[in-house]
């Protein structure tokens, strides 16, 4: 009986067929991917990319077959040397002025497009100020008098126009599917624009290395229709809904004379220093510890255990909470809605 088998060379261009197809196939599914575009801008920077793409590929496979079937032509024979071209002042001309064509051609949609997608932001562009931290991002509705951290909420269809500060060190802006790269610099204010133009949530990170947790340092945007935005922003605007579980009202007497409120806002309580993320409603968000763990009653308690350990240089350090006030604070926290 013969036995199946595949020689290794046979099995190189398998596997290498295999990976194009699975790399193919999780492009359009991976949240972080940057040839999935889901606003404008991003769809501009792909439509570019896909041309250059193609016509790097024509040239690859014409300069490549072009040198293939002439070596075979010209080679060497018996009774024939091998054939060199000198001085052709025509064919000279011809393969000078084809590439400038080829980059004549490319040069037009690329400057098209670095215009549209660095000029201002269309009038009426909702105005978002994010400010990066070690290690998380604090998102400013100015006109809408909303503050939040970590989940940015958008509404869909509308231009926003996000201005990037930092008050630490470099981090930098980054949604794949929603917009490029944009550093936020101390002391120095970026910008960026898009306009989304589906629903959904979407994956985003800090985009320069900022120290210890700079890769736990993640947000999400949510896009979302007119009415839920509004929803959103009518809520957000509220105070904190006083709890009414026993519970959740010993958690909020925990929250107020602990060293919670050095650090925190709680609206409507005398929480009000803005060192780290706003709270008012912390417990509405999907995640918490800048999107690294979702929101859930034992992911906050791990969190308020030791941040530290959840969050590898956490500036919220451990702060000996003793189980019963972690219940407490759980408790209060996931109350505010
Ligand atoms: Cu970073």
């Amino acid at each position: 009986m013969r036995r199946f088998s595949i020689a290794p060379r046979r099995l190189i261009p398998l596997l290498l067929l295999l990976l194009l197809v699975v790399a193919l196939a999780t492009a359009c599914t991976d949240p972080m991917s940057t040839i999935d575009p889901k606003s404008d801008n991003t769809r501009r920077v792909q439509d570019l990319y896909v041309l250059v793409f193609w016509a790097a590929t024509i040239v690859f496979v014409g300069v490549m077959a072009a040198a293939l079937i002439f070596s075979f032509m010209y080679r060497e024979r018996p009774g024939r040397t091998a054939q060199q071209i000198h001085g052709n002042t025509r064919l000279e001309i011809v393969w000078t002025l084809i590439p400038v064509v080829i980059l004549a051609v490319i040069a037009v949609p690329t400057f098209d497009t670095v215009i549209k997608t660095t000029g201002d932001a269309p009038e009426g562009a909702l105005e978002v100020i994010a400010t990066g931290h070690q290690w998380w991002f604090e998102f400013e509705y100015p006109e809408l008098g909303v503050t939040t951290a970590n989940e940015m909420h958008v509404p869909v269809g509308r231009a926003v126009n996000v201005k990037l500060r930092s008050v630490d060190v470099i981090h930098s802006f980054w949604v794949p599917q929603l917009t490029g790269k944009t550093d936020m610099v101390p002391g120095h204010d970026n910008r960026l624009w898009f306009t989304p133009e589906v629903e959904g949530e979407f994956r985003a990170q800090c985009a320069e290395f900022c120290g210890t947790s700079h890769a736990n340092m993640r947000f999400r945007v949510f896009v979302r229709s007119q009415g839920d935005f509004e929803a959103w922003v009518a809520n957000q605007k509220k105070d904190r809904v006083a709890p009414t579980a026993d519970l959740a009202k010993q958690g909020e007497q925990v929250f107020l004379t602990g060293a919670c409120v050095g650090c925190h806002v709680v609206r409507g309580t005398a929480a009000a220093a803005r060192v780290g993320p706003e709270l008012t409603h912390v417990g509405e968000r999907t995640t918490i510890a800048s999107a690294l763990l979702d929101n859930t009653p034992e992911n906050m308690a791990r969190w308020l255990r030791n941040p530290p350990a959840a969050k590898p240089g956490s500036k919220m350090p451990n702060l000996n909470l003793t189980e019963d006030q972690i219940q407490k604070l759980v408790a209060y926290l996931e109350s505010l809605k």
